[in-house]
């Protein structure tokens, strides 16, 4: 009877220590290149809470913002590597890598951050492109329409002549063709390029203000509605085909939801941004001339036959894809 209670017991124990593990659950490492406070970091944080939360904490997220883990160009291959199970892309940091998702980053007007977020994960869900087939994509968003913060006053187009300015995509051609003087990098080394004087500004959503504090050095903020920059979240294949097919249902229903999240949070943040800038440096904002803007667009033009072309060389149905783009627009706009 003694051996009977002995042996029960250790029974017990290990049932226990046995479901205690399966609780325990996995944790997945998510890398992001920008600084904590950032937006792209603000979606992470919020991402986890959400994961952490619908699998009771059976999955759990460990976030590493400001390239402490990965930085922005090794990103992509740290991911599919599995130096990171999860990594967050600016697409625009990999020129020709992504022929298809780059058509987000055209200059075809986009004012709202929650509709371009949405068109781009409807692209997504459409075509699910061939560039993300080594990945798993777990979301995707864009940035804010992008605008002209600077050191010096760019108060009408002509003050642009020479002036250096950070940025990056489809927005470096048309700075150049505007006669500035564009200088491609990511986020992540702007605020030391700025510091030391190799850019004169940026041009980015107005988030960076205040996320960032460039309201501090850039006291000049020109209105010019450049495009949006796509990013998407992208998860080792491998770890992602280990989890259980009930996790990753979960996370396939977070994932359009996580992409309107971040398009209502950044919309809503970059008009307190630029409101936060005002009252605590006084920056100035310049609006330009009719004129002026249709000679920004003017300039988009090329960009978007040059897609084009670059869009068919990669195999793609270029037109398609870009009256799709469009069409979701216009819906969304009107919804
Ligand atoms: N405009 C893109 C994207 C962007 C906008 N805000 C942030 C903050 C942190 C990283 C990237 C971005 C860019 O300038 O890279």
């Amino acid at each position: 009877m003694r051996k009977f209670v002995r042996l029960t017991g250790a029974g017990f124990l290990l049932a226990c220590l046995m479901s205690v593990s399966a609780l325990a659950g996995t944790t997945l490492t998510y890398a992001n290149f920008p600084p904590a406070p950032t937006f792209p970091c603000v979606q992470m944080e919020q991402w986890k809470a959400e994961v952490e939360k619908r699998t009771n904490g059976a999955l759990a997220i460990q976030t590493f913002p400001g390239s402490t883990l990965l930085g922005a160009k090794n990103m992509l291959r740290g991911v599919q590597t599995g130096q990171a199970d999860i990594g967050c892309i600016s697409t625009s940091y990999y020129p020709g890598v992504f022929p298809l998702i780059s058509v987000v980053n055209l200059p075809v007007a986009f004012t709202s951050t929650e509709v371009a977020s949405k068109v781009m994960w409807d692209l997504f869900q459409k075509y699910q492109p061939d560039e993300f087939k080594n990945v798993k994509v777990l979301t995707v968003f864009t940035s804010a329409p992008s605008h002209i913060m600077s050191t010096v006053a760019v108060k009408q187009l002509s003050d642009l002549k020479g002036l250096e300015l950070r940025a990056s995509g489809s927005i470096l051609k048309i700075l150049n063709g505007l006669g500035a003087q564009g200088v491609g990098m990511p986020m992540s080394q702007t605020p030391e390029a700025l510091q030391k004087g190799i850019v004169k500004g940026l041009v980015s959503s107005y988030d960076v203000l205040k996320d960032l504090n460039f309201a501090e050095q850039c006291q000049y903020e020109t209105v010019t509605n450049l495009p949006v920059y796509p990013f998407v979240v992208i998860m080792n294949k491998a770890r992602w085909e280990s989890l259980p097919a009930e996790t990753q249902k979960t996370l396939d229903k977070l994932s359009r939801e996580q992409a309107i999240w971040t398009g209502q949070y950044l919309d809503d943040y970059t008009t307190k941004a630029l409101a936060w800038a005002k009252g605590k440096y006084q920056v100035d904002v310049f609006t330009l001339t009719d004129a002026e803007y249709a000679e920004i667009r003017k300039q988009g033009e090329p960009l978007i036959a040059a897609w084009k072309a670059d869009a068919i060389e990669a195999g793609l149905d270029a037109e398609a894809i870009l009256a799709e783009m469009l069409a979701l627009k216009a819906k969304y706009e009107t919804d």
